[in-house]
């Protein structure tokens, strides 16, 4: 940033959004001192000794294109360079700091210990449970973490995925079904739930900018705070170079949810978590509109079993179903994620013939905030793990590659990847139908499609108007806003007994 001030591009911006770069202690100490000398030193001399640095380490080629850039690129490019550490990159290319082994950590791989839907085994009533966590979210001991950094490629849609109209017959977005069950979760507990809510370079500007313009759909405006994760380079799977996105512009993807932790105390959020007297986060995707957002069900059998980072999860169907398998391993917690599974592990049966690891990560988790405070500063337990991906790229000539295969690694890390650091951790079984139905893939694909949320939603209604004596007509869409009801009895107080439904109707 010196560098930038010096070149006379930038003014100091104290108190700017959290630099999308994570700054890096030690990557380029001489750099600053460079800046020092700035005053006596021509452009030409500190190029020279960009390059030097950045030859070092291999990785002078980001510098190809310097004279064809402004004072502004230049800056740009120096900035994102400063923010690399290119020591590190190096080890995480070459596999050190990278948790690989999944085949060795498979093998030893059993069920968790879980409290299952059908109560076998399980400590605590499901009625403890509820009545423990509506005590914690009347106290407002409760605040609420979404994730929505992810870039949704997926599914197609080029905007902030929180976006995406998903209401069956509304057409409300992502963030307006999630946002208005948290405001309704506050009403029921009388009780301000604050949100946490981590964007990424690729969402942030849009995401604020169109929660600002629904007004947050009725949450008030400090009780939302969003925060920007950090980023990290992708670099070529063979030669471990940086990639070029543009001839002065380094590619950058979200590090990962995993970034969530170093992004929220960067920001300010945890202390401003500590400031509230939170006490548990309840920890949520942006892609599940089923999710029963601080639900005090799950809240309750996390406090009760004094669990530190508790997982609800659903019984897998298939072995290769795409979700992370959460499992025991050395006695300890952890998720391997469905990419990671060797297809040996994921078929083993169990003694009933049904699947060992059964437990499928819906990636709704409880998390204790001292916890997080005690972890925050072990980087090691956020490991990155490597994707190898298909990353356009601009080459030697200045050219745009698209490549057609896999060319690139990226970084990234997972939040589930703390499991193991927990002392307690605990696994709430929940049925698919009442709280997972991710949107992860493009309209008419077979899994995880628009569609086939949007019918989870309806038959989810239906069921419950069903429960309140309500007569719905065949193929009859009904929506029900989290604001008119929340679950099947509150829904029953609010209609009519024996209301008839023959009419798309959306009840808010
Ligand atoms: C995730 C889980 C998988 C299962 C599944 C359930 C991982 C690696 N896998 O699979 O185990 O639980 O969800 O739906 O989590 N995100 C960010 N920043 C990032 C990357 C992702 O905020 O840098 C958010 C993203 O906005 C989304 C969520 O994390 O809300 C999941 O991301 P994903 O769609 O990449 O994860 P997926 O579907 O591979």
């Amino acid at each position: 940033m010196l560098l930038r001030i010096a070149l006379g591009v930038a003014r100091p911006a104290y108190g700017a959004p959290a630099n999308h770069w994570p700054r890096r202690l030690g990557t380029f100490p001489r750099l600053n001192s460079l800046a020092r000398k700035q005053t006596a030193m021509p452009l030409e001399d500190q190029r020279q000794e960009l390059l030097a640095k950045l030859r070092s380490v291999g990785q002078d080629h980001a510098l190809r294109f310097w004279s064809q850039f402004d004072e502004a690129t230049r800056a740009q490019l120096v900035t994102q360079l400063e923010a690399i550490d290119f020591e590190q990159l190096g080890r995480l290319f070459h596999g050190a700091e990278v948790l690989d082994d999944w085949g060795a950590l498979a093998s030893r791989a059993e069920p968790p210990a879980a409290i299952r839907l059908d109560g076998r085994g399980n400590r605590f009533t499901a009625a403890e449970a509820r009545e423990k966590g509506a005590e914690a979210l009347a106290d407002g001991k409760l605040g609420a973490v979404l994730v929505a950094g992810g870039q949704g490629t997926r599914l197609g849609f080029d905007h902030p995925k929180g976006m995406y109209a998903i209401g069956p017959v509304s057409q409300a977005s992502l963030f307006q079904i999630l946002f208005e069950k948290l405001q309704a979760m506050s009403r029921r507990y009388n009780v301000r739930i604050p949100l946490y809510l981590m964007t990424s370079p690729a969402t942030h500007d849009e995401t604020a900018a169109y929660l600002a313009s629904k007004h947050n759909f009725g949450l008030r405006a400090d009780d939302v705070h969003l925060f920007c994760q950090g980023t990290m380079p992708a670099v070529d799977a063979v030669t471990g170079r940086v990639l070029l996105a543009e001839p002065g512009r380094l590619f950058a993807s979200p590090d990962g949810h995993g970034g969530m932790l170093a992004a929220l105390d960067r920001s300010g959020g945890l202390r401003d978590i500590r400031l509230r007297g939170i006490e548990d986060l309840f920890y949520f995707q942006v892609d599940n509109p089923l999710a029963q957002v601080c639900d005090p069900e799950f809240i309750g059998y996390h406090l009760l079993s004094l669990s530190e980072l508790s997982t609800q999860v659903v019984a897998k169907q298939l072995p290769a179903e795409k979700v992370g398998n959460v499992v025991t391993v050395d006695g300890r917690m952890r998720i391997i994620e469905y990419s990671d599974l060797p297809a040996s592990a994921g078929e083993r049966r169990n003694a009933q013939g049904g699947l060992a690891l059964w437990a499928g990560n819906t990636a709704i988790h409880v998390i204790d905030v001292a916890f997080l405070e005690r972890v925050k500063n072990d980087e090691h337990r956020l490991p990155f793990h490597r994707a190898h991906k298909a990353v356009p790229y601009v080459d030697e000539t200045g050219k745009l590659v698209e490549p057609a295969q896999p060319n690139a690694i990226k970084f990234e890390r997972f939040i589930f990847d703390l499991l193991p650091a927990a002392e307690r951790a605990i696994v709430v079984e929940v049925e698919p139908g009442r709280a997972f139905a991710p949107v992860k893939n493009a309209p008419g694909s077979k899994v995880d499609s628009p569609e086939l949320v949007q019918k989870q939603m309806l038959a989810q209604a239906r069921e419950w108007l069903t429960t309140a004596g309500a007569q719905v007509a065949e193929a009859t869409p009904v929506e029900i806003s989290p604001l008119f009801a929340m679950d099947a009895e509150e829904l029953k107080k609010k209609l009519v007994p024996g209301r008839r439904f023959d009419q798309a109707t959306y009840l808010r």
